[in-house]
């Protein structure tokens, strides 16, 4: 029986993914974990959530020992607009973070899942169609913190056997928890605005294409993974995955199908519009498909639909 840790657990990946989890493997064997929990965290209600700072391997280990945890999903990270703000303190959570998760595997012979990103790639990537394996020069630290924990993971796999796999995550689009610190997110606040004021302004460019998918494919994407037969996987840190890919306008022509009135406008950040025009326009994710048989669900339109239905049904 599965014993699952999840890192950084209260943020967007986290929330939806414990509650996806608990339902799969049962309540008593997923345990979320933050550096902070909120009391009246709706979490709680369902099963034990723990604080960790991922800074402390001292916390890691204790709830590993506490719990007999087999495996850990380590999402706690600074993401990229937000990385630039700090990036001293962006490198310390991404790249310790990771490393006391894996020294802590390492000592009690556990499994790591840990998600990477489209910022792996830089200006120098081939844009269309990015490859698996392809030139991986990022200029954001968030960028370099992953490709870093990528080889770091990959490292931790050859040299001592850690069972450690990863995901390169597009944008993520998702109706629970909001996205903070990523330049993909006005793909999340847009709904939201929407909804509440017919009116958008992005701080993204018309014209700027990025990956995206939606999160019950991305939480799908996760659990497959962490089940996927080792003897298949070829590569592990980190697949490409997708599903997907979009510029505001395209985005905001779906909307309109469901909110006529909408409009869109821009009122762009350089800072945030640079790292996403040195992202890939579209990525290649035939090895997953391959390896661990990725198949993505939504697309734009059926991700609309969904989003702007459960938004209302939450009274946005
Ligand atoms: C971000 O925009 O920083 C994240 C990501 C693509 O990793 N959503």
């Amino acid at each position: 029986m599965k014993k699952i840790l999840i890192t950084g657990a209260l943020g967007q990946i986290g929330t939806d993914l414990t509650v996806y989890m608990r339902e799969i493997y049962g309540d008593e064997n997923v345990i979320p974990s933050s550096r902070t929990i909120p009391d009246d965290h709706f979490l709680l209600k369902k099963g034990p959530v723990e604080k960790v700072d991922v800074l402390s391997r001292a916390a890691l280990e204790r709830v590993v020992k506490e719990y007999s945890i087999t495996h850990i999903i380590h999402l706690a990270a600074i993401l990229s607009a937000k990385g630039e703000e700090n990036p001293q303190m962006a490198w310390d959570i991404n790249m310790n973070g990771l490393l006391n998760v894996l020294e802590v595997a390492r000592e009690n012979d556990l499994a790591v899942l840990t998600p990477s990103s489209i910022a792996v790639f830089g200006p120098d990537t081939p844009k269309e169609e990015t490859p698996q394996d392809t030139i991986m020069r990022p200029t954001t630290i968030y960028g370099i913190s992953k490709v870093s924990g990528e080889l770091l993971a990959d490292y931790y796999y050859e040299r001592f056997g850690v069972d450690t796999r990863g995901i390169r995550f597009p944008g993520l689009i998702s109706s629970e928890a909001k996205p903070g610190g990523g330049t993909t997110d006005y793909a999340v606040h847009i709904f939201y605005e929407a909804l509440k004021n017919k009116h958008y302004k992005s701080f993204i460019d018309k014209g700027t294409y990025m990956d995206m998918m939606y999160m019950p494919d991305a939480l799908r994407a996760i659990v497959e993974l962490l089940e996927a037969d080792p003897e298949k996987l070829i590569h592990r840190n980190a697949f490409n995955i997708t599903a997907m890919s979009f510029d505001p306008e395209e985005l905001a022509d779906e909307i309109k199908k469901h909110i006529p009135e909408f409009t869109l406008a821009y009122d762009v950040n350089p800072g945030v519009q640079k790292i996403a025009e040195s992202w890939p326009n579209s990525l290649d994710d035939s090895e997953a498909r391959k390896q661990w048989g990725w198949k993505p669900e939504y697309g734009i339109e059926s991700m609309v639909s969904d989003m702007i239905e459960k938004l209302k049904k939450k009274g946005v």
